[in-house]
């Protein structure tokens, strides 16, 4: 059975002839429009922030010249993107179901109750680059249905022993590719899209793990740069565990963002801890928020009352932003909530 109208979905992209591709900045994201580009070459652009898509993307696709273009995991769009976007536009999700813009065609399992993340959507669609697919399941925690048909031919890609899916995240090469895939939307946005446009041909995951090819070399050259300051964070963020049930660790940097990876990490090894990744920019907290032990999103909605900021995502795994000012208070009730019931 399906969630979604899959043969719809896959004759929208059928008839495409020019499709952009805007999806959201993270592995599962990529690992979506690598799985269509497959079917139909175009240019893929992640979105960051909230994320939403607003009309500054718009531009890009009349630049591009698309006939339709293709939102990714992105979990909401602005009327003033589809006012001003001269294509079509086909929404791929599985956020929670969003107040959908007039004319655009919404694709989303979550309608019908189900999670599933986008890159699982697409393999259902269109059954083509199996590896994408397993890494950006994997990438959002999520144990594909379809893994046995991966583990005939890469097996060894995952570890002899699992029993959950960060066991996977953070001990095999199928955790390998989802860091690499992270950290290469990390940087320049010259660098990030060059780093796309050199994956989007690769179409082998030994070929990058074994990094035989010039350019696989170069993507892990890329993994490197950021992987160094990712070091350097988490062994800082290490420094200030101490025995509170909350982990809230702040930093600021104009470089690039390690929130979401660093939050996934830091819940993985302290599983019993309400994680706070907390981002200083422009005057507002960007934050992760993690706890296996929590709601998250409703700790989250409850904590943001009172407060300027927002937040939401999924049970277990939450973004957001909280104006500098009110991020004391906003940890405060975080606290309660926190301590309250657990
Ligand atoms: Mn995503």
């Amino acid at each position: 059975m399906s969630f979604f109208n899959v043969e719809s979905f896959r004759s929208e992209l059928l008839s495409s002839s020019a499709p952009l591709y805007f999806f959201h900045d993270d592995p599962d994201g990529l690992a979506s429009y690598l799985i269509l580009n497959n079917v139909k070459k175009g240019v893929g652009i992640p979105v960051k922030s909230r994320p939403v898509l607003t009309s500054v993307f718009a531009r890009k696709v009349s630049e591009i010249g698309a006939d339709k273009v293709f939102v990714l995991d992105i979990a909401s769009i602005d009327d003033d993107f589809v006012k001003s976007c001269s294509a079509s536009i086909v929404w791929l999700d599985h956020h929670d179901p969003a107040v959908v813009p007039y004319g655009v065609k919404y694709f989303n399992p979550q309608i019908n109750g189900k999670n599933i993340p986008t890159p699982a959507l697409c393999y259902e669609a269109f059954p083509v680059s199996l590896w994408n697919a397993v890494v950006g399941c994997f990438a959002e925690w999520f144990v594909p249905d379809f893994l046995p048909d991966f583990v005939k031919d890469f097996g060894r890609l995952l570890p002899s022993v699992w029993k959950s899916a960060g066991d996977v995240i953070y001990n095999s090469d199928v955790g390998k590719l989802i860091e690499l895939y992270s950290f290469l939307l990390k940087g320049d946005a010259r660098i990030v899209r060059e780093n796309i446009r050199i994956l989007s041909k690769i179409d082998n995951p030994i070929e990058l793990l074994e990094s035989s090819t010039p350019a696989a070399n170069r993507l892990w050259k890329h993994y490197h740069v950021i992987r160094r300051e990712y070091d350097i964070l988490l062994s800082r963020v290490l420094k200030s565990v101490s025995d509170n049930k909350i982990l809230l660790f702040k930093y600021e940097t104009e470089k690039f963002s390690m929130t979401k990876d660093l939050a996934n990490k830091l819940s993985y090894m302290f599983p019993d801890k309400f994680i706070i990744l907390a981002r200083l920019k422009n005057g507002e907290f960007r934050c992760s928020f993690r706890g296996s032990s929590w709601n998250v999103k409703r700790v989250l909605e409850k904590s943001l009352v009172g407060v300027r900021g927002y937040g939401g995502g999924h049970d277990v795994a939450c973004g957001g932003a909280i104006h500098e000012d009110d991020f004391e208070r906003f940890v405060e009730n975080i606290n309660r909530e926190v301590s309250g019931k657990v």
